[in-house]
């Protein structure tokens, strides 16, 4: 069978979506797996995806004790697939803010590309759906503000619904990857485009969770903000 392919969702108290999520997922394409990295969600997350597991072979998961950040979650999931035969590997929310049924135009994407990311913000059109006005001004600014400062020649820069080819990862140093919020996204993709690596972008239709809470924090906005700083640093002295 052809390349094989993980998606990598991390969960944090998504009982409400997990199981529905993994199977949408599943539909998409058969070289299609999933993998769920759960950070001990009191609501059972956890649980749900070990009952499904037990009977179909395309679904894993890694349990980790705490809440410990999207980036920590994604780098554990990384380090899985490439210790396994993945030629592309997914970040996807479980939060149906990205749709599953974009999947195969991501793959169809990855054919001449290296890193392929779903834009909220392509050419300039806006395709986000549900969000307040506040929270739709605070994204596109943070990737205008990304953009400015990094150089990274994208659209949408904190979006968390992509696929790498598996060189991508085998090249970038997991080890220096530092940041774990929205930040994570421009540090992935700025690693993989100073590489020379080709990104490109597809449009997706993201919309705003209906089930579950958000885990969104000033925080998490913050570390964005000096982020790109220290990532154009680190490029200008040649440690990235
Ligand atoms: N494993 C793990 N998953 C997390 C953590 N924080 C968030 N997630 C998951 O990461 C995905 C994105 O988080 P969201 O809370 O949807 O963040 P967001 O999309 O910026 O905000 P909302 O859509 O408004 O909730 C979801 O699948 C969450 O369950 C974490 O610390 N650990
Ligand atoms: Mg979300």
């Amino acid at each position: 069978m052809a390349d094989k392919a993980l998606v990598i969702v991390p969960t944090y108290n998504e009982r409400e979506n997990i199981a529905r999520i993994i199977e949408r997922t599943l539909e998409q394409d058969p070289r299609l797996q999933i993998l769920v990295v759960d950070d001990g969600s009191p609501d059972g997350t956890g649980a749900v995806v070990d009952s499904i597991m037990a009977d179909n072979d395309r679904v894993h998961v890694i349990h980790r004790a705490s809440k410990l950040g999207l980036g920590t979650a994604y780098l554990a999931g990384f380090r899985w697939a490439l210790e396994r035969d993945f030629e592309y590997v997914f970040e996807m929310d479980a939060d149906f803010s990205h749709d599953p049924g974009h999947l195969p135009q991501f793959l169809e994407a990855a054919a001449d590309a290296d890193l392929v990311l779903g834009s909220r913000y392509q050419y300039g059109k806006v395709t986000v759906v549900n969000w307040p006005i506040t929270r739709l001004v605070l994204s596109y600014s943070a990737n205008l503000y990304a953009r400015a400062i990094t150089g990274l020649p994208l659209y949408d820069a904190t979006g968390g619904f992509k696929c790498f080819r598996r060189r991508v990862l085998e090249a970038i140093d997991l080890d220096k990857v530092k940041s774990n919020g929205y930040a994570f996204q421009i540090e992935m993709s700025f690693r993989a485009w100073k590489r020379g690596f080709r990104l490109k972008e597809i449009p997706i239709v993201f919309v705003d969770r209906t089930e579950g809470e958000s885990k969104m924090s000033r925080k998490i906005v913050r570390e964005a903000v000096w982020m790109v700083w220290r990532l154009r640093w680190q490029s200008i002295t040649g440690r990235l």
